[in-house]
């Protein structure tokens, strides 16, 4: 029996991961793990943990674990890791790939919006300000949201991730690097603004993107829509919609008013679920599917 094991069984990511591959209906045989637990040989290995942890373990689990699925941000960048959203790049895994990395949650609603639009399409640059969910922080934050005189009550802050020495922040470069990789773009222009909200769950992007062609509304619309888990709803789309829905929601759908190249639009999708748990089971059921029956 296909053995798949969760480490970090503890953390947010962990519960959520396990609550996601319980839903999962091929056979496998489902263990779990502390951080600091001894990992015994494994199939495949969902690792949901830190950066700190992820980097040490990687290279200690390589000769036992055939796949590894990292849920940090410490591999995403890696030269032959392949970044996968399944519904996009799920091709980029072979059965010689031994570490997959599963994006940043603002990211993925991001790119989910521009997959459906490139057979189409030739996208060349864009902006998103981001609205970012506590819970994309993690139980730390989540807890200091739920203390009184919280900075994040009633508020929203420019600030996710660490500010880099060329003034953007940690969060606002996965945005660029990452969709970059993910979409196998590495010209496009990412320009992106990443503001935290006191909303408990759900990340919420303004987009404008630009092509080289004119954009045709309703072939858009269509094209999100015969998209697998991604919805275009003539009604205002929320985050408190979306939390618990697998669905990526597209909605505000408008040309520029002086470019027919450019369309701006809103996207929001659960942060704990499609960008981050969701997206983990889905790329194990590629493989138990792909390199497993
Ligand atoms: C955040 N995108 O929301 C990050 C989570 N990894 O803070």
């Amino acid at each position: 029996m296909t053995t798949v094991g969760i480490i970090g069984i503890n953390g947010m990511v962990g519960r959520n991961v396990e609550a996601q591959l319980k839903k999962v209906k091929l056979p496998f045989e489902l263990k779990t793990f502390g951080r600091n637990d001894e990992i015994p040989a494994l199939d495949i290995a969902v690792l949901c943990t830190d950066n700190p942890v992820s980097a040490a373990l990687v290279p200690q689990l390589k000769n036992r674990v055939k796949f590894m699925v990292d849920m940090s941000s410490q591999f995403r960048m890696t030269p032959g890791v392949p970044l996968v959203i399944p519904e996009i790049n799920a091709h980029t895994i072979t059965a010689q790939t031994q570490l997959i990395a599963s994006p940043n949650c603002t990211t993925t609603g991001f790119v989910m919006s521009l997959a459906p639009l490139a057979p189409y399409y030739h996208i060349t640059e864009a902006f998103f300000c981001s609205y970012q969910a506590i819970s994309g922080g993690g139980k730390k934050l989540l807890d200091d949201f739920h203390t009184p005189g919280s900075l994040y009550e009633k508020n929203c802050v420019p600030l996710i991730g660490a500010i880099q020495e060329n003034g953007h922040t940690s969060e606002e470069l996965k945005g660029l690097y990452e969709t970059r990789k993910i979409m196998g773009w590495p010209h496009i222009k990412v320009y992106c603004h990443t503001v935290r909200v006191g909303v408990e769950v759900s990340h919420a992007l303004g987009v404008t993107i630009k092509a080289q062609e004119n954009f045709d509304l309703q072939q858009v619309k269509k094209l999100w829509n015969e998209f697998p888990n991604v919805v275009y709803s003539e009604q205002i789309m929320t985050p408190k919609q979306a939390a618990g829905k697998e669905e990526t929601f597209i909605c505000r759908l408008r040309l520029d008013v002086e470019d027919p190249k450019v369309i701006h639009y809103f996207v929001t999708e659960d942060n704990l679920l499609k960008g981050a748990a969701m997206n983990g089971r889905q790329i194990v059921e590629y493989l138990l599917e792909h390199f497993f029956k």
